[in-house]
């Protein structure tokens, strides 16, 4: 008996992909094309079982389509510039760079392990000098075009550090290495105007329906943000040093009338100049609420400080009140709000906590009232609809010159700066007498230095002298090199390009035109829901831009999105800090890769979450041994072996239905894209068929059974597919197979019973059914027509119809 020996058959199998370069795309751009993508890993150190997910319904598409002859593309990088390979180099002293290859030499052989069909030679890291030099060429075009600009904006600061941390690295106000409080502290940051593309950005969302998941679409519509309302003045009862009003932004001009307070965010400049005039008390209360970080306020308790000075309002001309609010944002409309407690939850919490009296504009028997509905207490609006409200108080303050109605995007411009090493430097100079200037193109890529040091106190770069000095290339004289390196999002935002043109066109372009045409969109994007907004709101930003640039003629980078479902273990999520891991490794180890993908593939459906279930594995390993073993009683042939289709049993016929089911699910669910890729149910069906197969003795349905399962679970179980169609077909069985209609017809036919020609009956039966056994049976069935009287004739005419003549 042949043994299964997965070790031995998959490292023959992933010796040879590797040989004969199976995988990777042809460079005939006549051919009908594919370009798969699974989103590329972080190289943390090792693959994850999320990954092996991700990479392994990647595959499975990868495969498909090339059986199905077409050209496929199907990379693998790594996005491997980011903060924890600084982090690595503090903790251990190891340098980042060292670090970052190391993963990434570690989880290229894991990957490999899988048998996973990636093109190999176009693999690249993002922290590759070859790509940080276009990286930074796309820096410098966004620079001239005015689409990146120099702002000073707030960020957390650890005192003690003396570094800038990111959110992730600030808990409870406290840093994460010192836990010292941190403050936030005004820095340059630069930005990219992603604000500029709100419109397109929204309105291609469109052009993605039905390709990209519902949630997704609706989260990036709801990031983008937009809103229609009335942006109008408060003036303020005394000038304030230049202050002589502020301006707000409202989505609910028609509760004009219901303002009983404004808000200033802590940020405000008109807070600024009032300050000094506080006590002590509110003072410290403000700092407070501007050092906390921004994202932390969201979800802290409504906090203000009542500023003892008045608004006038614009319509009724009373005296409002002025506070500051830790719930108002600096950077979303004007960064002041009208309070309208009667109808908003959040101003009526606030109105609550500090007594601020409401005042109701829309009819109703209780407050906060929070719908639509009739306007009362507001003037010559009285008795209208708040919807038709809200548009005619817009064009009342505009005839007045009072306000005017504007379109505002919760979508911020994009900062890229970070204040750390491991990163693609932002190519700029700064000259004292020239001002900021960009780097000369011909010294791209601006490398970083490798002699550094790394200790977690403020930015490594910004300490290295002799990186630091340069030569200003207008003046000639004295230059310092920016030292902030860009968001690793940059990287990640083209990096799908890039993979499109060979590689041996890397050190002169970014990508080639021809290549990119060809391949571009992505067909078939694979990967976690965690992206839904940055990275891919960045990546279609990205392409808009260089488009506008003139380096593409394509708007969208993605054709269809797939987002695949989290991996749990015990009812959670896999997780080192739970504890719950199972690492890829010992799976293959211990089953072999093709029992990873079976297992990963038929326990959910790639867009649901998957249970890591033990014995589920070991079920997976057994069909394959079984399938394996099982396979050496097939008659070795080059072509689609040959049915004869006479006189198959029951058995066998049902063997043969299983079999071309499979089949046509196997299409089926590639053509039905919307069903989200079903793989399980695809491999409950092949094992369906499998069990039939067993279920019966002829060794020609054997043998097509076989050449059909191990072309469809190829994409799945690859290396035992490979290894059976050699031994077997010699690869015959390896592309697109014809269904045989006539496996798939029904067994049974309906017959219609006649008597002296008139209808009397229908009658299900088997096909094969003897004639004798018909007649038998119908006459059951007209029994009361024919009851007492003389047959004289019985026609069955097959497969239709049975009659009989009666006197
Ligand atoms: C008065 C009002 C009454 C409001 C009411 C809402 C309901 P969206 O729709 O998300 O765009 N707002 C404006 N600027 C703000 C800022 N910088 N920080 C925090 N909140 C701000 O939100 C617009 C609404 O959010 C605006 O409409 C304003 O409150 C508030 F019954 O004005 B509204
Ligand atoms: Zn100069």
């Amino acid at each position: 008996m042949m043994e299964y020996q997965a070790k031995d058959i998959e490292q023959k199998w992933q010796d040879y992909w590797k040989k004969q370069n199976i995988h990777e795309p042809k460079q005939d751009f006549n051919l009908k094309k594919k370009y798969i993508l699974s989103m590329f890993p972080y190289p943390s150190g090792a693959i994850h079982m999320g990954h092996v997910r991700n990479y392994c319904i990647g595959d499975a598409m990868a495969r498909y389509y090339r059986k199905q002859g077409y050209n496929v593309l199907h990379p693998i990088g790594f996005d491997a510039f980011g903060m924890p390979a600084e982090n690595a180099a503090i903790k251990n002293g190891i340098h980042p760079k060292k670090w970052t290859y190391a993963n990434i030499d570690t989880m290229d052989k894991e990957l490999d392990s899988l048998g996973l069909s990636f093109s190999k030679q176009r693999e690249f890291a993002t922290c590759d000098e070859d790509y940080t030099k276009w990286e930074q060429k796309f820096f410098l075009d966004m620079w001239k075009k005015g689409l990146v600009y120099r702002k000073k904006a707030f960020l957390n600061w650890c005192p003690n550090d003396k570094t800038v941390l990111a959110n992730e690295q600030v808990s409870d106000g406290k840093c994460w290495r010192c836990s010292t409080g941190i403050v936030q502290k005004e820095m340059y940051q630069y930005y990219i105007k992603i604000t500029d593309y709100a419109q397109e950005l929204l309105d291609d969302l469109r052009v993605l329906q039905d390709k990209w998941p519902q949630a997704v679409l609706s989260m990036q519509e709801n990031w983008i943000g937009k809103s229609l309302g009335l942006q109008f003045d408060f003036a303020l009862e005394k000038q304030i040093s230049n202050f002589k009003a502020f301006e707000v932004f409202t989505t609910r001009p028609d509760t004009i009338f219901g303002v009983t307070y404004c808000a200033l965010a802590p940020e405000h400049p008109l807070v600024k100049e009032v300050l000094p005039t506080l006590d002590i008390q509110s003072q410290q209360k403000i700092i407070q609420m501007q050092n906390t970080p921004v994202r932390n306020r969201t979800m802290a308790q409504k906090e203000g400080v009542n500023l003892r000075i008045f608004a006038i309002h614009p319509l009724t001309k009373e005296k409002v009140p002025l506070w500051v609010a830790n719930f108002v944002l600096i950077d979303y409309g004007s960064g002041a709000v009208m309070g309208v407690p009667a109808h908003d939850e959040r101003d009526y919490l606030f109105a609550k906590e500090y007594q601020i009296p409401l005042k109701q504009v829309i009819e109703s028997t209780e407050l906060p009232f929070l719908d639509d509905g009739i306007l009362c207490n507001s003037g010559d609006f009285n008795g209208i609809e708040t919807s038709k409200a809200k548009w005619q108080i817009i064009e009342f303050f505009e005839v007045n010159k009072l306000g005017k109605g504007v379109v505002h995007f919760k979508l911020k411009d994009w900062g890229i700066s970070r204040q750390r090493y491991w990163g693609a430097p932002i190519p700029l100079l700064h000259c004292k007498d020239c001002g900021i200037l960009p780097q000369d193109e011909k010294k791209l890529p601006i490398t970083l230095p490798q002699d550094v040091v790394i200790d977690g106190e403020g930015n490594p770069l910004d300490k290295h002298q002799s990186w630091k000095e340069d030569i200003c290339p207008k003046c000639g004289g004295k230059a310092t090199k920016e030292t902030d390196t860009m968001d690793t999002f940059f990287q990640s935002s083209w990096y799908f390009l890039r993979y499109a043109t060979p590689r041996d066109l890397w050190i002169q372009m970014p990508f080639d035109k021809q290549n990119t045409k060809y391949w571009l969109p992505v067909d078939e994007y694979i990967g976690g829901i965690e992206h839904a907004i940055l990275h891919l709101l960045y990546a279609r930003f990205f392409t808009k831009v260089l488009r506008d640039l003139g380096y593409i003629d394509f708007s969208e980078p993605f054709e269809n999105l797939l987002t695949q479902g989290m991996v749990l273990k015990d009812g959670a999520k896999m997780s080192k800090s739970i504890g719950n891991i199972v690492e890829p490794n010992d799976i293959i180890k211990k089953y072999g890769a093709d029992t990873a993908r079976l297992f990963v593939l038929f326990a959910a459906p790639p867009t649901r979450e998957l249970e890591w279930i033990d014995s589920g594995v070991e079920g997976a390993y057994r069909f394959i041994r079984r399938f394996y073993e099982k396979s050496e009683n097939i008659q070795k042939t080059k072509t689609m072996p040959i049915v004869h289709k006479q006189d198959l049993s029951e058995k066998q016929r049902y063997a043969r239905k299983k079999i071309y089911e499979a089949l046509i699910k196997s299409n089926e669910i590639f053509a039905k894209k919307q069903t989200g890729y079903a793989f399980n149910t695809l491999i409950a069906s092949c094992m369906e068929a499998f069990n039939a197969l067993n279920d019966q003795d002829n060794l020609q349905i054997w043998t097509e059974g076989y050449y059909v399962l191990s072309n469809i679970l190829e994409p799945i179980i690859p290396h035992i597919c490979w290894e059976i169609s050699e031994k077997f077909f010699d690869f015959s069985n390896f592309g697109s197979i014809e269904i045989d209609e006539s496996a798939l017809e029904e067994d049974e036919v309906v017959l219609v019973v006649t008597v002296n020609g008139k209808k009397r009956a229908d009658m299900k039966v088997n096909k094969q059914m003897q004639q004798d056994e018909i007649l038998l049976l119908a006459r059951e069935k007209v029994q009361k027509w024919i009851d007492g009287q003389n047959i004289i004739k019985e026609v069955v005419v097959p497969n239709k119809l049975v009659n009989f003549v009666v006197k």
